[in-house]
């Protein structure tokens, strides 16, 4: 009966109109007549939410009752940027919202612009994973995403004279895309000690008691696919304290501020996400985030399962848990305390169930990144997780020395648990023990850790236990939605949008790489975005550039091993080579902007350094009349996705410049080349496919191989280390106080020069030069240029995320989608 009730979403734009203003009159409480840009975000945004919930319970519907095989994809990280762009595209009315927002007497782009972004990630490894929240939705894969729902996202960026100054991200004051389940609520415990007795059929028992519970509550957002009613889910967790409220009894006894503190320090756990990324500072807090967050997660996945009442035996047929780095290894601890512990199974029974589910990916070779626990610290927080650990160690190493007998210095090297004053957990080891699969993001990548930190696993599971899958990009998101003229102008030559769905489609483009009216088109369009961004770049800087300019764009976090240093000398090179010409040759320069963006950790000093160098060199050559519109330097404030939608598409070339070995995959990359940019950069990461893909007519490849670093590593520590010439001039420059006071950059520069040159900027700095002076070069033949970026774009097709999710799909997760109509 209830059926003929169901809420049909509107599909026209008269019932989106009316949908607005009844959410606008009765959801919000306001009048038509005074409805703001807010509020008219927040209703049309409440509109398609509506629409998307109708979906989204049908596809949980669907799922659960189709019982076939699920994914959790367990990310501390989604940065997922905006939602209701995302939205309208996605279900596919957009020009609806155009046309009944404007006849509201709005401006769909104002509206767009309302809306606060969500920043719940670092960068690459948290974008990431929302790529992959919206392929697999888009894929129609059964698929949650499961994370922490922090108060405090990343923290914004301000630049005050130059130095990069920390903002608190409160996000939460209003968000229409989360659906709080207060019923769904899971008590997570910490600290207590661990009991252990014989039962009377003489089995060991152990009991973790004691402690401290905190509460977890879910707070659900529907993820649409694109073209398609499947709507998935992702579940954050957010913390309170056990008591709900402050503690009365504490409060009545006049302990005020004990009973206020126990609540605080409940809440503190999903309070704010920590601004590292690529360090590891072994911080209690951020433990207990972790444990917080997969304890909450396996219970519930736990307790879906047992709904079925199928045998435990069959949990990975039915489960497929996908570790996104380390932070969520304590799911493998996790899973077999709830076998062994509380559902009674035997350890090997249990250990055979937990390594068929998961699977750990790798997103970083650098040492400082990969996580270690102390055990000290775990033996307070977590002491049952700390026993079941060393179990886990002790059958592991006996299986070492079965295989590789008396090998005393193997056992060292693999061992879960690494000697050291204090001891320490070590994450990786325990995520590749026990998952079934272990991959890399890009080619090299996967296989740097098969020859360096994880060689030892290989010879111990063998090589099929580590695989690659190399990153990809949501071509929604990273075309479509940040580039419609472009998404447009190939539908119409592709035959609509299918390339979206398949974005190999877009080799059809390979036949208009000179076709004159399309490139006219084509290059148009690079130049109306390049305009968008001047527009901004006018509007937050003040400085005026020349939409006609080369636009030379970097942006990313700010990393050592990343080299915006490497960029700025180049810049300052630059700088001196325009100061030493004649007005002749300057004529024949082509004019360049140069923009940065990124955030550095707030303790990473020398990433803050490399930012206020940025900064200084463009005060000073932005106003140098020598100089006028050949070079600009731009650093953008505040870069998020939001932000990479308007700057993604302006570039004519971007940087990837990362020391050779130390970029796992990257993803911007991509994100640049399909929006018709070309790319310079080192042979790192997914480069090195990129090249392969496009041609290596089609990038700008320079610098030294990932095989010669450790050689020119140890040439620099016990060899001579005489520095590239141009960047002894750029130095010298610095020093001679041209960009503010020389003290400020001592460390930087100090860094190449007297300690080592660890990234190898100055061993790399003359070929990256060299590089550059081809760039302009070819920039110069505009009609080469337009045909090297539409092949390029023509030949992106593998590096959607709809491949790279198929490609888990079937190597690592073992699922089948579940379309609409294939439910038996
Ligand atoms: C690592 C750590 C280390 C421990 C403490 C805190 C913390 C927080 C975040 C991270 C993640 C850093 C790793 C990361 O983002 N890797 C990037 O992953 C991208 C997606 O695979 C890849 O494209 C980038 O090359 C890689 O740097």
């Amino acid at each position: 009966a209830w059926k003929k009730f169901q809420a049909k979403p509107f599909v026209s734009k008269d019932d989106f109109e009316k949908e607005v203003v009844r959410h606008v009159e009765t959801t919000l409480a306001r009048s038509m007549f005074n409805c703001d840009e807010t509020a008219a975000y927040a209703a049309a945004s409440l509109a398609f939410r509506d629409r998307l919930i109708t979906e989204w319970n049908r596809t949980q519907q669907r799922q659960t009752f189709a019982d076939t095989k699920r994914v959790y994809y367990l990310s501390l990280e989604f940065l997922m940027g905006r939602a209701l762009d995302n939205a309208m595209l996605n279900v596919g009315l957009k020009n609806i919202a155009k046309e009944g927002l404007s006849e509201l007497g709005f401006r769909i782009e104002d509206i767009i612009n309302q809306e606060h972004d969500a920043a719940l990630g670092n960068g690459g490894l948290g974008r990431l994973a929302a790529c992959f929240l919206d392929s697999m939705a888009s894929l129609n894969f059964p698929a949650w995403g499961y994370g922490l729902r922090y108060k405090y996202g990343i923290f914004k960026q301000e630049i005050v004279d130059g130095y990069q100054v920390e903002v608190p991200d409160y996000w939460l004051d209003f968000n229409p895309w989360e659906f709080p389940r207060h019923d769904i609520v899971v008590d997570v415990q910490f600290y207590g000690g661990v009991r252990k007795y014989q039962d009377e059929a003489g089995k060991n028992v152990a009991v973790w008691e004691g402690g401290e519970i905190v509460k977890a509550t879910a707070y659900d957002v529907p993820i649409p696919g694109f073209n398609t009613p499947t709507t998935n889910n992702m579940r954050l967790w957010s913390s309170k304290a056990a008591s709900g409220e402050f503690d009365f009894q504490k409060f009545n006894s006049g302990d005020y501020e004990s009973s206020v503190a126990d609540q605080q320090r409940a809440e503190t756990i999903s309070a704010v996400l920590y601004p590292n990324d690529n360090l590891d500072r072994g911080k209690e807090l951020r433990l207990k985030q972790q444990y917080f967050w997969v304890a909450a997660s396996l219970y519930d996945i736990v307790r879906r399962f047992k709904k079925s009442k199928r045998a435990w035996s069959e949990f990975p047929d039915q489960i497929a848990i996908q570790l996104n780095d380390t932070h969520p290894t304590l799911a493998i601890v996790e899973l077999q305390r709830i076998l062994i512990d509380m559902e009674g199974l035997d350890w090997d029974e249990a250990w055979t169930i937990v390594t068929n589910t998961f699977g750990y990916t790798n997103h970083t070779v650098l040492p400082e990144a990969l996580e270690k626990w102390s055990v000290p610290l775990f033996q307070n927080l977590l002491p049952r997780h700390l026993q079941i650990i060393y179990d886990i160690n002790m059958f592991f190493l006996q299986s070492v020395e079965r295989k590789f007998p008396g090998d005393r210095d193997m056992l060292g090297r693999v061992s879960i648990i690494e000697e050291s004053q204090p001891k320490m957990v070590r994450m990786a080891f325990l995520a590749i023990v026990g998952s079934h699969k272990v991959n890399g993001v890009a080619e090299l990548h996967s296989d740097l850790i098969k020859t360096t930190i994880f060689k030892d696993f290989v010879k111990i599971f063998g090589p099929d236990k580590f695989t690659n899958v190399t990153n990809g990009i949501t071509p929604r998101r990273w075309l479509h939605q940040a580039n419609p003229r472009l998404s447009e102008l190939i539908a119409s030559k592709t035959g609509g949008l299918g390339f979206l769905k398949d974005l190999n489609v877009l080799n059809e483009l390979e036949k208009f790489a000179d076709d004159k009216e399309f490139k006219k088109e084509w290059a148009e369009i690079k130049y109306a975005n390049k305009v968008r961004l001047a527009k901004y770049i006018k509007s937050t800087t003040g400085v005026t550039v020349n939409p006609a300019a080369l636009f030379d764009i970097q942006v990313k976090r700010i990393h050592e091993y990343k080299r915006q240093q490497l960029n700025i000398f180049g810049v300052i090179h630059r700088y001196l080579t325009i100061k030493a010409m004649t007005p002749e040759e300057r004529k024949k320069l082509a004019p360049r902007v140069s923009i940065f963006g990124g955030k550095a950790a707030p303790g990473y000093w020398m990433a803050k350094t490399i930012i206020h160098l940025i900064n200084n060199v463009g005060a000073v050559v932005n106003k140098d009349p020598d100089v006028g519109d050949l070079l600009k330097v731009i650093f953008l404030e505040d870069y998020n996705v939001s932000k990479a939608e308007i700057i993604t598409p302006a570039s004519d070339v971007s940087e990837h410049i990362s020391t050779a070995g130390t970029e796992a995959s990257g993803t911007s990359n991509m994100k640049f080349v399909l929006n018709g940019g070309l790319i310079i950069g080192t042979c790192d990461g997914a480069n090195i496919e990129i090249t392969r893909e496009i041609g290596e007519n089609n990038i700008f490849l320079f610098g030294n191989l990932a095989e010669d670093v450790e050689d020119l590593r140890h040439t620099h520590n016990y060899g001579s280390h005489t520095l590239d010439p141009d960047l002894v001039k750029v130095f010298d420059l610095i020093k001679s106080n041209a960009f503010g006071d020389a003290g400020a950059f001592g460390a930087l520069t100090g860094s190449i020069e007297d300690h080592g040159d660890y990234y190898l900027v100055s061993d790399d700095f003359h070929s990256y030069i060299q590089t550059q002076t081809l760039v302009d070069e070819a920039y110069k033949n505009q009609e080469e240029w337009i045909t090297k970026t539409i092949l390029s774009v023509a030949r992106m097709g593998f590096f959607s995320s709809d491949r790279c999710i198929n490609e888990y799909a079937e190597m690592i997760w073992n699922v089948e989608p579940l379309p609409v109509g294939k439910e038996s």
